[in-house]
């Protein structure tokens, strides 16, 4: 229980942080899309997405390298996700994902989620990759879409990874139970060091092969694989569209830079592209 109250204080001022944020991002510098990038999109045939924490934030979801209100500000990522880590003290780490899975059960998606929801409704040949574990692109109404590193509402066994839809929260010190084969419960999360699910890392990669636009939003792109994902498209001949308020490691290679929150840069680039 003190692991929870604890969990709950710090991961609430993360959300406020988040919160924080947003607001500031909001009263950033006015947005000028360039003429190239609107008519690129209009006459793209295939796009792909890639999508990081960034892109929630505005629901109130934080990020994780954020330097003040980011996870890993506050939690060291080798005590909470990784699977050593889990093996070392599995109720820490299972607290921290119930704490976080009941967040994510309070927000809602934003304008962000909502644009590309809409943005795959226009372009013929479209996939979503999300590097985010709250669901909320599919909230939003996206259906092609693809979930790089898991779900966080979802929990497996720890052992055989099969989905168990029902748990009961033990009264002991210790993660419910598989009810098939004993071994602990686990998020369906990808930790540092676990292998992507691999038909998702595939059709990611597919898509940006084949992609005439590249968006990157919300992403610090400092996380393998899915950072390797605009290089790939870029080697293919797409232009790769980063959408981010601040400087990322891909971000002098990109095609074009939206500097400013995916909240308010995602609305207006699909309406500037696919006007009524
Ligand atoms: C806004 C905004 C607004 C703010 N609008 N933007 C050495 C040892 C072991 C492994 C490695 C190693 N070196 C490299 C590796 C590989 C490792 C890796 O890449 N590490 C790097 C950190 C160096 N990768 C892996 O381990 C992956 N697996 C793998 O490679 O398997 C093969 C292998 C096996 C064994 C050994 C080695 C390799 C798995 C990676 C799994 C990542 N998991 C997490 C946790 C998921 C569960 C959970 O939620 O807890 O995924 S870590 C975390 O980072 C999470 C995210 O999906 C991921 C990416 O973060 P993201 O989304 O980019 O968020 P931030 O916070 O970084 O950035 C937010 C951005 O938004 C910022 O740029 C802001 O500016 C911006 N922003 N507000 C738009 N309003």
């Amino acid at each position: 229980m003190r692991m929870s109250i604890e969990f709950s204080t710090r991961v609430a001022r993360a959300w406020d942080g988040a919160r924080a944020c947003e607001n500031a991002q909001m009263r950033a510098a006015p947005l000028v899309l360039p003429a190239s990038l609107v008519t690129a999109l209009r006459a793209a045939r295939s796009v792909a997405v890639l999508t990081g924490a960034g892109v929630s934030a505005e629901s109130g979801v934080p990020t994780f390298r954020d330097a003040q209100q980011g996870l890993w500000a506050q939690f060291d990522p080798r005590e909470l996700a990784t699977p050593s880590a889990f093996a070392r003290n599995p109720k820490r780490v299972w607290d921290w994902y119930a704490m976080r899975r009941d967040m994510v059960a309070r927000v809602a998606p934003n304008p962000a989620h909502f644009a590309l929801a809409e943005l795959e409704r226009r372009v013929p040949d479209f996939l979503l990759a999300t590097q985010n574990v709250d669901g909320l692109h599919r909230r939003a109404g996206s259906v092609r879409v693809v979930e790089l590193h898991g779900n966080i509402t979802r929990v497996r066994c720890s052992a055989e990874g099969t989905v168990v839809a029902q748990w009961r929260e033990p009264a002991d010190a210790l993660p419910p139970r598989c009810p098939a084969c004993g071994a602990y419960l686990r998020p369906d999360v990808v930790w540092f060091e676990e292998m992507l699910p691999a038909d998702a890392l595939a059709a990611a990669e597919d898509a940006a092969r084949r992609c005439d636009v590249l968006l990157v939003a919300g992403t610090s792109a400092e996380v393998y694989p899915a950072a390797a994902l605009p290089e790939l498209a870029q080697r293919a001949g797409a232009l790769v569209v980063e959408v981010n308020p601040n400087e990322t490691p891909l971000s002098a290679d990109a095609g074009h830079v939206l500097r400013g929150p995916a909240g308010v840069v995602l609305p207006a680039l699909v309406a500037a592209a696919f006007p009524g």
